[in-house]
């Protein structure tokens, strides 16, 4: 593909296979962590039955994405075996992709990445943004996969230890397009490019309310931008409040995201947040949009049509 090919995609188009998202509008990601330790929801949907109900609920709830994972990101979580992973997932996405859903691999290993999408989805969220696994550029390449490239300082581990940056909007936007050269390079087309700023990923608190603030500056990138705030500590920071205590606080974030312009919020307690969502987003229209059904049009034209 040519540079001016790639310049030239549509932001507000999300390729993901064989599916354009239409982004022009605000669509809700809904989280199903299929693990029995992720932050605030480990081992409710351990169970893939378990998984596949909370995916249809999600979905009923106004949900178009629905983004799976198999291994918790969080600081102390048990490294997991692409084996085990994989025995987490793959149930639920088989279940789940005759569905009228868009399906997310969250997974930082290509060999999962690539079973996944053999089983159906049609994204995969990276949180090393292709840093982590050096076969992820050529699998998301090779599939037409859409891609989340999530910006995290340091690993999962080592990330809350002192994070800094000089302007923390001007670094990541740098790492943004370091990463999509990276991208480029493997054969990845700008349409099937998404930014993540990584909320709470090598972030202090000020450094989160700082993107949330700032967040219209990634438009410049020409490419949508999701962010993912639930339930964060940065709300339990903000607020004093533990984890179970944070719907609010995800409220306000998802309303600051949608008016600063994001396209995807990634949340937990879906119904909520497509209220939130689609108010947001009416309110930064200034037109009373998406007044029933799902948060976003399922507007899953195939390529090209
Ligand atoms: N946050 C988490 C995991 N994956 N992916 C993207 N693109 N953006 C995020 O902000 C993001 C993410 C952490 O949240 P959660 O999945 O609820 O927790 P855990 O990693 O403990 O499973």
């Amino acid at each position: 593909m040519r540079d001016t090919e790639i310049m030239t995609a549509d932001a507000t188009q999300w390729l993901c296979r064989d599916r354009m998202l239409d982004l022009g509008r605000v669509h809700v990601m809904g989280i199903l962590n299929v693990t029995p330790d992720s932050f605030s929801d480990g081992g409710l949907h351990f169970d893939p039955q378990t998984a596949v109900a909370r995916a249809r609920t999600m979905a009923a709830e106004g949900a178009t994405i629905i983004d799976i994972g198999g291994e918790s990101t969080r600081p102390d979580a048990e490294s997991v075996s692409a084996d085990a992973e994989l025995r987490r997932v793959l149930p639920v996405i088989v279940q789940l992709r005759n569905d009228d859903l868009i399906l997310s691999i969250d997974t930082s290993k290509a060999s999962v990445a690539r079973a996944a999408i053999e089983a159906g989805a049609h994204i995969v969220n990276d949180v090393t943004a292709l840093g982590g696994d050096p076969q992820m550029a050529a699998t998301v390449a090779e599939s037409g996969a859409g891609v989340v490239l999530m910006h995290m300082q340091g690993t999962p581990r080592t990330m809350q230890v002192n994070p800094t940056y000089g302007d923390v909007v001007t670094d990541i936007t740098a790492f943004f397009e370091n990463r999509r050269a990276r991208a480029w390079q493997a054969g990845i087309a700008d349409a099937q490019i998404v930014f993540d700023p990584g909320i709470g990923f090598g972030k202090t608190a000020e450094h989160n309310l700082i993107l949330l603030r700032r967040l219209g500056e990634f438009q410049k990138l020409g490419r949508p931008i999701l962010v993912g705030p639930s339930r964060k500590s940065f709300i339990g920071k903000v607020l004093g409040l533990n984890v179970e205590d944070r719907l609010e606080g995800t409220a306000a974030a998802v309303a600051a995201a949608v008016l600063a312009g994001a396209s995807i919020v990634r949340v937990h307690d879906v119904r909520a947040m497509c209220r939130v969502a689609r108010l947001s987003e009416a309110i930064r229209r200034s037109v009373p949009v998406h007044q029933e059904g799902r948060c976003a049009a399922a507007d899953f034209s195939a390529t090209g049509s």
